[in-house]
């Protein structure tokens, strides 16, 4: 088991100093391998600062030869986003260790995590304990379908806020807000301001953020690292013209 805490540190370093993180979010099912090298290319050229890699539904069995390809290149913290233990590779450098703390499905909250501890107890990844919020994001989303589990009301600010603290005392490191991958409506900016007002440790904040004005509305509201997946996987080019965050 791995003990060192490099990537949770330099995230709390950040956020000390008030440099906020960009994610990418690759999903290891919408890779087109033929375009990867131009795919990477767009990665080195972003202002991205971490690698997720992951997907509620993911049937790929190449995200090893992703992360290889990716390390060979990408001078980044490739980090593991799963939906589910089988998305473990020992390839990248961390994972977050995800609990769906706004459903109540117990396979999300403690089953997952049971059968994933044995296998993260043998490999060298760094575990990054994080609170998983989900928040209506408009449509159903992937993880609400796969997780069975409602989304937290966007409009219950107060929920949102009591499930983070939870989350937090719970002993999570971080807590993620999620809308749900390509959703509709992003994490509304009072809930991003009122969850990070009240916690402590970093906020990630992620799901239907498609341009420049959606990132900078999320950093400002008060996330410490913002995901974005589907803009990117749709536009290789998202981030020739969506490059100056600060
Ligand atoms: C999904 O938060 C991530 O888990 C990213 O969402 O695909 O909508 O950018 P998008």
């Amino acid at each position: 088991m791995q003990n060192n805490n490099k990537i949770y540190q330099e995230i709390l370093n950040c956020k000390a100093n008030k440099k906020k993180l960009l994610a990418i979010l690759l999903d290891p099912d919408k890779i087109v391998w033929e375009s990867l090298d131009n795919l990477i290319h767009k990665i080195i050229n972003s202002p991205a600062t971490h690698v997720f890699i992951g997907g509620s539904l993911v049937t790929s069995n190449r995200i090893d030869e992703l992360i290889i390809r990716l390390k060979q290149k990408v001078d980044l913290p490739i980090i593991l986003f799963p939906g589910n233990p089988s998305q473990i590779s020992n390839e990248a450098d961390g994972i977050l260790f995800l609990s769906l703390l706004s459903g109540r499905n117990p396979d999300y909250l403690i089953g997952h995590q049971v059968k994933a501890a044995p296998i993260l107890y043998k490999s060298k990844l760094e575990i990054v304990p994080t609170g998983y919020l989900l928040i209506s994001g408009g449509s159903t989303t992937a993880v609400e379908y796969v997780s069975k589990t409602n989304p937290i009301d966007r409009a219950d600010a107060e929920l949102a806020l009591a499930t983070a603290l939870a989350g937090e005392m719970m002993g999570n490191k971080l807590i993620y807000l999620e809308a749900g991958s390509g959703a509709q409506q992003a994490v509304p900016e009072n809930i991003i301001e009122l969850v990070s007002r009240n916690l402590t440790i970093p906020l990630i904040v992620g799901g239907g953020i498609v341009d420049l004005q959606g990132i900078k509305k999320a950093y400002d509201s008060g996330a410490d690292l913002v995901v974005i997946g589907t803009a990117f996987e749709k536009d290789i080019h998202f981030f020739d013209t969506n490059k100056n965050l600060e």
